[in-house]
This record gives C-alpha cells, structure tokens and sequence, in this order.
C-alpha cells in the first residue's frame, strides 16, 4: 500500500510513521517544513495545501490519504480559513479528481467541546464546537460525508483526543490515545471494505470516557491501551481548578475567549 502522510513533520505523524513502516506501507510524506530521519519507505514532498495547483503531482497514484496537516489548536480566523478550510477543501478536491479511493481525516475531539463532562456522546448527535480550530474540524468533517456520498471517496473521520505515550493530565485520562491505537483505527480506515463516511473517537480504552466508540469497535477497533494504567500519577499532581474548562469536554479550549 502507498499512501500520502499530510502533516508529516508534526508530532501525531511522528508518532505514527514507524508504525506504518513495519506495517509495510509506502509513505509519501508531505508538510510546509521537511521531515526528519526519512527511512526507505518514505519519499518526502514539500507542499502548501492551500495551493491547489500543487496538489495533483502530490496524490497522484497513493491508494489512499491520511490528513494529519493544517492547524492543530486555536488560532486566528486567517491561518484557521487557509490551512482547515481551503487546505482541506483543497485535498479532497485532488483526491476526487485523482480517484483516490479512501481519506482518513484527523478530525479533533474541539467539535464537540461544548458538551459537558457528564454527558456521554456518540459520533452520530449534533456538533458543539469549542474553537474557531473546531468548527474548521466540523468542516472538515462535512467535506468528508460530502466526499463520500456524492462521489463514493470511502472517508475516515477520526475526532482524535490526545496523541502521547501516556495522558498529560486528568481530562486526558477521559481522551487519551495511544500511537498505536490510532494506528490501529487508520488502519480500519484504509482498509475496512464497509467504510463509506464513518465517524470514530480517537480514544484509547479509556474507563473515564465522555464519548461512546461502540461504532469503531463494531468496524474491529480493540484498543490495547488504558489511561487507568496511569491514573494514579496523573490525579497525583495538583491542577488549578477552572470553572468553564473543568465543566465543559473541550477543557481550555471553551474556557479561552470564553465571554458567555
Ligand atoms: C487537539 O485537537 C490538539 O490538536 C492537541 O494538540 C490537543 O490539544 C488536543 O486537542 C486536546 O484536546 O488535548
């Protein structure tokens, strides 16, 4: 299999590129800066997805896309509209014309930040973006059914918690994932023959979830990893109580320019 890897010089990428070698697969990689350590597997191509005319040499011949590149937190409607909005419009546009038959793309947990804590969702209710990051995920996401429905590309959307060896602090204990459990479910989305538009939580086996995976697990997900391994040096260390971020899933993400 080849496939092309956007955002290929970022920290998710980074975790997941060994993974996809022993796995036997063909990587092109491509992000604004170059890679590091490239490995035989892997061809590196520099490119700005918001420049269209650059992107038919960029998909040409991968059997399929994972679309990690774009703006990864909150930032400025500008640098949002030309790296989530126009960026991602761009790639599926390429990926159309090209047939590129499947896209697996890196949603984010921020479309759903508005829910609160003690609610459990599934991938299939309304969206409550935190973020202006958010909303150009939820976008992303909608391109992604559009794709799928309209012209038959099979697409993965991955609302993806947190990436890292273990969770960074107790809201990660509910959204962590690890590398190799994402691995696994980008797998199911290159793979998977029933995949048409699916939507997964990014998210280990984790006890103290917000969000209800059943639907990946009904495609073959088996996480292997659990966030209550770590539980007890996480809750271990203080954390400075927030009103808005502890109440609501999307933490910070709702509690910055919050003026509700
Ligand atoms: C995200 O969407 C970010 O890409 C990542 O850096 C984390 O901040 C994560 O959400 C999170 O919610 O912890």
């Amino acid at each position: 299999m080849k496939i092309l890897l956007t955002g290929a010089s970022g920290g998710v990428a980074t975790f997941l590129r060994p993974l996809l070698r022993d796995a036997g697969v063909y990587v092109r990689l491509s992000d604004l800066v170059e890679s590091a350590d490239q490995q035989p597997n892997e061809q590196f191509v520099a490119a700005d997805l918001a420049n269209a005319d650059s992107l038919h040499q960029l998909v040409d011949g991968v059997d399929g896309i994972v679309h990690l590149g774009g703006q990864s937190v909150e930032a400025p409607w500008q640098t949002v509209l030309e790296a989530n909005i126009i960026g991602t419009y761009n790639l599926f546009e390429a990926a159309r014309q090209a047939q590129i038959r499947r896209l697996v793309f890196a949603s984010t947990n921020h479309v759903v930040g508005f829910f609160e804590r003690s609610e459990t969702i599934d991938g299939s209710g309304p969206l409550r973006p935190d973020t202006r990051y958010g909303v150009s995920k939820a976008f992303g996401e909608a391109l992604g059914a559009m794709y799928a429905y309209k012209h038959g590309l099979r697409v993965t959307s991955l609302r993806i918690g947190n990436v890292g060896l273990a969770p960074l602090d107790r809201r990660r204990l509910a959204i962590w994932i690890h590398p190799e459990d994402l691995m696994q479910l980008i797998w199911i989305g290159l793979t998977h023959q029933s995949i048409q538009h699916e939507v997964f939580y990014g998210m280990s086996d984790n006890r103290r979830a917000w969000w209800d995976n059943s639907r990946a697990k009904e495609f073959g997900y088996q996480p292997r990893h659990r966030s209550e391994d770590f539980a007890d040096q996480v809750l271990a260390v203080d954390e400075t109580p927030d009103a808005i971020a502890d109440k609501f899933q999307g933490g910070t993400f709702c509690a910055d320019e919050y003026s509700r």
